[in-house]
């Protein structure tokens, strides 16, 4: 009789143990299942991107065509500009202050867009420069010139004043920015224009 109860109790533990360990098993799938459904219904947290794309029109009898595509991602903002009709050569570019092109020489479009009231120069220059103070590209025998740019100086639509590049414009000149000459690089003709608009 002894024996028959020790050999009972030891049954009746094992069965338990069997028990609990299914009922942790199952526990652990539904979980699992859990979380796999809340991370389904969640919004998918892509990073944010922002793009304005300029169509660019020439200006002071040019024949320049061309356009600018800006795009913002994780803090940083990258300037596309591919132009043709362009005289070989180099040219300056520049964002201007006013999204304005309506003039026949550009000149609607302001002075260059300075937000921070430096002098103008070399963009990065310790001494100053302007926020719109690209600086030069090439154009090749053809007449057709690209040119990028990267900056986390520039923001496209979050409202700093000092940053944002909405509602600026952009010009290329007939020649090039000495980088040294105030207030503007002495770059010449405004030979093409493109308003920074969504
Ligand atoms: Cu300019
Ligand atoms: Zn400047």
């Amino acid at each position: 009789m002894i024996l028959k109860k020790t050999q009972l109790l030891l049954l009746a533990s094992i069965l338990v143990l069997g028990v609990s360990c299914k009922q942790n098993a199952k526990k652990e799938n539904s979980t699992a299942t859990d979380s796999t459904a809340t991370e389904a219904a969640a919004p998918e947290k892509k990073p944010e991107v922002k793009k304005v794309k300029v169509a660019m029109e020439s200006k002071s009898d040019s024949n320049v065509s061309g356009n600018v595509v800006f795009k913002e991602e994780n803090g940083k903002v990258t300037m596309t500009a591919v132009f043709d009709g362009l005289n070989p050569g180099d040219h300056a570019i520049h964002l201007h202050e006013k999204a304005d092109c309506s003039a026949a020489d550009g000149s609607s479009a302001g002075g260059h867009w300075n937000p921070t009231f430096e002098k103008h120069g070399k963009w990065g220059d310790a001494e100053g420069y302007h926020k719109g103070d690209i600086g030069n590209f090439s154009a090749d025998e053809n007449g057709n010139g690209t040119i990028t740019f990267e900056t986390d100086q520039w923001c496209i639509g979050c409202g700093d004043e000092k940053k944002d590049i909405l509602g600026k414009a952009v010009i290329v000149h007939q020649g090039t920015d000495d980088f040294t000459s105030q207030p503007s690089g002495a770059a010449g003709s405004r030979i093409s224009c493109g308003g920074v608009i969504q």
